[in-house]
């Protein structure tokens, strides 16, 4: 009886090592996935955009294209200011409006006369797009170009020539200004404009004028690397509105099949994007500290406040999307003292809030683990390469983490190892008190990462994954 007692012993325990041995093969990735320039992007977090040309100086939002260069003089630059402050802020890489729908170039372009050359700025010798270019190599930022696809000064705009001069600025900025991260083609065309003095309305049709496959050729031949952002991407998409607010769903999955750069109707889709969609095209928000993109004095008034940052921060990075927050120079070529001061404070704002990881040293246990590789600690091991994982058939799972001592909670931070696929649908969050799970916080994505609000008093968080597209694989829990 003994003998037979101790061979059900030990046959069990190796069924169950070798049920572990089985299972620590590595998850099979679920398409899409993201290429290696997207997992660099998503891990940026936060970006700047930087809005400046004669609309600066002309207090408009968008120029018609037929101002003269000679509006373009900042009196006291300072790019450097620019770039140090959103390094000390946190920022990673800054997109510059080489040229914004007006058609000025911030750069000396071979191609046209409507320039920097032919502006009072440094006797018609100054480079923006060197000096911020420079000056991110410099400080260590990535460098990325706006190049406004609807030009309102060219008098080609609307037929093929266009295309050409397009692509040709593209070479000149590409060849001489680069290393580029990202390339932004934004959607807007009013249709109006001054177009070399015709002074009238070009409409285009946006699904094949500018014939983005050759063109992404082109720049992709030069920068294999290259993010290009559009509406449609193809390397990341627009969240679908400019109030900083990616999809409480935010799928980094869409079929582009039928998207195009300013296709009315798709903000909803872009903002949510979704489950079963084909590429892994992931929402970039782009908001402006001011309510304009561009500086105007009436709004300095109107910065937004670190509170409302730190809100949009939550709102974009806490969903799973990059932010690219844009921070328009002033008149004299300076990121005006108010955007300063709301920079700083968020910054203040982030470092406060996310301190202190409660969960460094928690015990964590799961109810599947799907072997020694793939432990609930690896959640709490700072290192984004090993993750939690269940066996291959588990779609709904639980880990709870132990905290060792009450502590007061106002924050959880849920990443997923998106390399291998966006999975998780739908998950919870409770926390333990006196023998009890209360509700703490509930979601349906996580992506890159998830931050959820919270308000407890708890020894022990639980995180409930009700539903998950193939086995979860979370990479890390941070409670603050
Ligand atoms: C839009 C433009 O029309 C705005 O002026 C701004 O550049 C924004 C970021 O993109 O499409």
């Amino acid at each position: 009886m003994k003998v037979s007692y101790w061979l059900l012993v030990v046959g069990c325990w190796s069924l169950v090592s070798c049920a572990e041995k089985k299972a620590a093969t590595p998850p099979a990735p679920i398409q899409p996935v993201p290429s290696q320039a997207q997992l660099d992007w998503h891990n940026m977090k936060m970006n700047a955009f930087i809005h400046f040309t004669i609309n600066t100086f002309t207090d408009r939002e968008w120029g018609m294209g037929s101002e003269s260069p000679k509006e373009f003089n900042p009196t006291d630059i300072d790019v450097d200011q620019w770039i140090t402050v959103l390094k000390e802020t946190g920022f990673k890489g800054v997109i510059l409006t080489c040229k914004h729908h007006d058609g000025f170039c911030l750069w000396p372009s071979g191609f046209t006369d409507h320039d920097i050359s032919k502006s009072p700025f440094m006797n018609g010798k100054g480079d923006i797009v060197r000096m911020v270019s420079d000056a991110c190599k410099k400080n260590g930022l990535k460098f990325g170009v706006y190049l406004s696809p609807w030009d309102r000064n060219h008098k080609d705009y609307g037929r093929p020539e266009y295309i050409t001069y397009y692509r040709n600025q593209l070479n000149e900025l590409f060849d001489n200004y680069g290393p580029v991260f990202e390339m932004w083609f934004d959607g807007a065309n009013g249709g109006d404009g001054y177009y070399g003095g015709a002074n009238e309305k070009r409409s285009i049709d946006g699904s094949k004028y500018y014939d983005w496959p050759t063109t992404l050729d082109l720049v992709r031949a030069k920068n294999p690397n290259i993010i290009f952002f559009s509406d449609a991407g193809p390397g990341v998409r627009w969240v679908g509105n400019e109030r900083g607010e990616a999809g409480e769903t935010n799928w980094n999955n869409i079929s582009t099949d039928t998207l195009f750069a300013g296709k009315p109707g798709i903000e909803k889709l872009l903002n949510t994007g979704n489950e079963n969609g084909t590429s892994w095209v992931p929402a970039e928000t782009d908001v402006s500290i001011r309510p304009g993109w561009f500086y105007h004095a009436k709004e300095d008034s109107l910065v937004k406040s670190p509170e409302r940052l730190f809100d949009i921060y939550l709102s974009s990075v806490g969903r799973g999307s990059v932010l690219l927050l844009n921070i328009p120079p002033d008149r004299r070529g300076r990121f005006h003292e108010e955007d300063v001061k709301a920079l700083k404070g968020f910054r203040e704002l982030l470092d406060n809030e996310f301190k202190e990881d409660l969960a460094k040293d928690a015990e964590c246990e799961a109810t599947d683990v799907r072997g020694d590789n793939y432990s609930p600690s690896n959640v709490i091991d700072d290192d984004p390469e090993t993750y939690w994982a269940t066996g291959d058939d588990v779609t709904s799972s639980q880990l709870i983490l132990k905290l060792g001592s009450t502590k007061r909670v106002k924050y959880v931070r849920i990443a997923e190892h998106i390399k291998l696929g966006q999975r998780v649908k739908s998950f919870k969050l409770v926390y333990h008190r006196d023998g009890k799970w209360y509700d703490l916080a509930e979601g349906t994505t996580i992506g890159h990462e998830r931050i959820l609000k919270a308000s407890a008093e708890t020894d022990a968080i639980k995180l409930i994954i009700n539903d998950s597209k193939a086995c979860p694989l979370i990479s890390s829990i941070e409670i603050f």
